[in-house]
């Protein structure tokens, strides 16, 4: 079985980078209870992390730059229907209910359908990827994702000859989601990318990281994660994959046209109406780093790009 959630696993009092750099080895010889007992974890406590992963294939993307320790990547995260404080969702996390979890994929496809997620994830092969993802806010952070190419799912369902964008949605339950009890965002959470970037090979859906199922607040079960755009277009926790033939409405685009464009392409050169981009504070440094074009990815993902002008499209 390719996903399952454990609500028992907690990480939280353990070195998670030391975990990490051990997983391989645990992974192959021990069993969850054993793990459990060889870490010293303690059932029972609030759950921050999932299960690990076997069969993850080591990815074809890596970065030579140090990965951001676990505890940070977990605790200082966005995710509105959570809260919109960086560790609101982190503490409300087990608001979020992921079992039983279904996908719907429609619009212009050949074959629309609603599965349940393992039906989604079974023919995928899950590998790691270790990525940069920036938020727009000018931190930015180093993520071992566990995932597979987004293009995969949208080849296998068949997109028509009229679609061009890709439209996503996170769960709406304002019943159990704090967030969506409030008005900060217009919900449900949406983002777009155009069909060429859904389908460039950077683009993965994530269902892990760091070894493990993804922590409910880092958007369990299954997350965009699109490396050379601002964070905020790797939408979480998503109920709904949608071929469209016009761009669809995305949620910052919406809340403030001005400041969050369609594309968020990570740019040095284009300010944020109210700070200065080329700069961004990577979470544990204390010296600022200069923020890349793409975010580094320029190489690969620029040519999508080629004769627009980033300044009118950003
Ligand atoms: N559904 C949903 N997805 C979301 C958000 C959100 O509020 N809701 N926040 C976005 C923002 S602004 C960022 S920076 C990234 C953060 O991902 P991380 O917390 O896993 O680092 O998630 C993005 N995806
Ligand atoms: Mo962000």
């Amino acid at each position: 079985m390719p996903f399952r959630w454990n609500p028992d696993l907690t990480p939280n009092d353990v070195t998670p980078e030391a975990l990490f750099r051990q997983r391989r080895r645990l992974i192959q010889s021990a069993a969850m209870a054993g793990i459990g007992a060889l870490l010293g974890l303690n059932p029972g406590r609030v759950a921050i992390g999932g299960e690990f992963m076997t069969e993850v294939k080591k990815g074809v993307v890596t970065l030579d730059e140090s990965v951001t320790p676990f505890k940070d990547a977990s605790s200082y995260t966005n995710f509105y229907e959570l809260g919109s404080g960086k560790t609101d969702p982190s503490t409300h996390a087990e608001r979020l209910q992921i079992a039983p979890w279904h996908v719907v994929i429609d619009g212009e496809v050949s074959r629309p359908v609603r599965l349940a997620l393992d039906d989604l994830l079974r023919p995928h092969a899950l590998e790691e990827r270790v990525y940069r993802l920036r938020c727009v806010e000018a931190w930015s952070m180093v993520i071992p994702w566990i995932g597979f190419p987004l293009g995969e799912v949208l080849k296998r369902f068949e997109p028509t000859g009229n679609a061009r964008y890709v439209a996503f949605e996170t769960i709406h339950d304002p019943d159990h989601l704090p967030g969506q009890a409030q008005r900060s965002l217009e919900w449900p959470y949406r983002e777009g990318l155009r069909l060429d970037e859904a389908m460039h090979p950077l683009t993965i859906l994530a269902v892990g990281m760091y070894g493990r199922t993804l922590p409910n607040q880092n958007g369990a079960p299954l997350r965009l994660v699109v490396p050379w755009k601002y964070g905020f277009k790797s939408i979480k926790s998503i109920v709904r994959i949608s071929l469209t033939e016009k761009q669809p409405p995305t949620s910052w685009n919406r809340q403030a046209p001005s400041e969050y464009g369609f594309y968020a392409n990570v740019n040095p050169n284009v300010d944020h109406p109210r700070w200065d981009q080329s700069k961004e504070r990577r979470i544990g440094e204390f010296l600022r780093r200069k923020t890349l074009p793409f975010n580094g990815y320029e190489e690969q993902v620029a040519s999508l790009y080629h004769g627009m002008d980033l300044r009118q499209f950003f």
